[in-house]
């Protein structure tokens, strides 16, 4: 398969400037880049989907240059519907620190920082050598600024795709790139560039984007109620990641093998045949998390997140220290525990049971358990003894109820 035929049966093709992309792809060596701005001091899940086409590309001989918009994320790329808060410098500053080495550790590409460049441009010379090649009307018709003018887009944003397409004429000149790829967001701003290049320079630059990655509902890969799924393992730990990865659905999970692994056709076609045949098996969100962590954050960062993982089903916590318990466990409701207790009145005192009558029922019927082993002694003394590291107990009830007791 080639290049562009990989990437097409992958579905990671939206749009392409000119027919010719294809033929450049599959036959020379580009050096093209992909930007993000430093709105976090790290990038989320959304991200990674778009960088990964870097290495994608990578590995057919392409050149990839990471951009961080230093002077861009002081500025907002318009969203469609309202005009963004504005960043204090500091913020940015400390958020490209964090994007850059991010961007290094994880994909190990060149990484360029556009505020090196767009703080040397005066607002004559700005004006002069950009504003004046790029009509106004041409500007008012793209996708997302159009869909501003009625709530309204200050100048600040409204300039902002001049920006990015002068990012593109000074890379090229500078380093020789002809080809940026986003997601299908940024379309209006890529052909900016291209515009530009061709308008002061009479030079054809390419552009290419891929879709955005939706669930089964239409909603954006990597939304989970307000939390965004980062890529800093401190903001998002990988057992995090991994159950937001196990729980993809089935109608949705060989569309994330294809854009979110580096696995070939023909494995994620064995895959997809096992999978469909014995689903509940999960054969393939387990082949997507471990892919997907391997990638980001190492084998062993896989194999704790998958052991957290086995641990939780099977209820054998006592396998687990004190700091990958709480990590197991974290939105689990917790309590302190700060002097000996019998078990009954722990149960009672921090509702885990309604009553005692039914605390003993549980008891009686073997469905109480203390780090995995089930007790029935109502007067036993809870204290750091029974706690791991004499930390952390994790309580279970039932099959899935889980509260952790922490000793104080
Ligand atoms: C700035 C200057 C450039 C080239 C790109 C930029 C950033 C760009 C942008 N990108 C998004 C972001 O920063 O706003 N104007 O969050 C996202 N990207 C990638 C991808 C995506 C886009 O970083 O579709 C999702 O991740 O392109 O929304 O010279």
């Amino acid at each position: 398969m080639t290049l562009f035929e990989d990437l097409k049966w992958r579905g990671l093709i939206k749009d392409i400037s000119s027919p010719e992309l294809e033929k450049k792809l599959n036959e020379e060596k580009l050096t093209f880049y992909i930007g993000t701005d430093p709105t976090a001091d790290s990038m989320h899940i959304g991200h990674f989907s778009s960088f990964l086409i870097a290495t994608r590309l990578a590995k057919y001989g392409h050149k990839p240059i990471l951009l961080i918009g230093g002077a861009t994320g002081l500025i907002g790329d318009p969203k469609p519907s309202t005009e963004r808060q504005m960043i204090t410098k500091e913020a940015v500053l400390k958020n490209v620190e964090g994007l850059t080495k991010q961007a290094k550790d994880i994909f190990g590409f060149e990484v360029v920082n556009n505020y090196d460049w767009i703080k040397e441009i005066n607002t004559i010379d700005f004006l002069r050598d950009y504003g004046k090649y790029i009509n106004v009307n041409y500007m008012l018709d793209k996708d997302i600024i159009s869909r501003r003018l009625e709530t309204g887009i200050t100048f600040c944003e409204f300039t902002y795709t001049i920006l990015q397409g002068l990012d593109f004429v000074h890379l090229n000149e500078a380093k020789g790139v002809t080809l940026q790829v986003a997601g299908s967001d940024q379309w209006g701003n890529i052909t900016t560039g291209i515009e530009l290049a061709r308008k002061k320079n009479d030079v054809e630059l390419f552009g290419m984007t891929m879709p955005l990655v939706l669930d089964s509902n239409g909603v954006k890969f990597g939304k989970t109620e307000g939390n965004a799924l980062w890529l800093d393992k401190n903001k998002t730990s990988s057992y995090e990641l991994y159950q937001y990865l196990i729980n993809s659905d089935d109608a949705c999970v060989i569309d994330y093998l294809k854009k979110l692994t580096f696995l070939s056709k023909e494995e994620i076609e064995g895959i997809e045949v096992e999978h469909s045949n014995a689903p509940h098996l999960r054969l393939a969100q387990k082949t997507l998390a471990k892919e997907v962590i391997t990638f980001l954050h190492g084998s062993e960062e896989y194999e704790k997140a998958l052991k957290m993982s086995e641990v939780l089903f099977s209820g054998n916590v006592s396998d687990l220290n004190a700091d990958e318990i709480e990590l197991c466990f974290k939105g689990v409701s917790n309590f302190e525990i700060t002097e000996e207790i019998t078990l009954i009145d722990m149960l009672v005192n921090n509702n885990i049971v309604s009553s005692r009558r039914e605390a003993r029922e549980f008891l009686n019927s073997n469905a109480i358990s203390l780090n995995g082993n089930v007790v029935t002694d109502e007067n036993m003394v809870i204290n750091s003894s029974v706690a791991i590291d004499n930390k952390v107990i994790v309580i279970r009830r039932g099959k899935k109820k889980y509260f952790l007791g922490i000793v104080k």
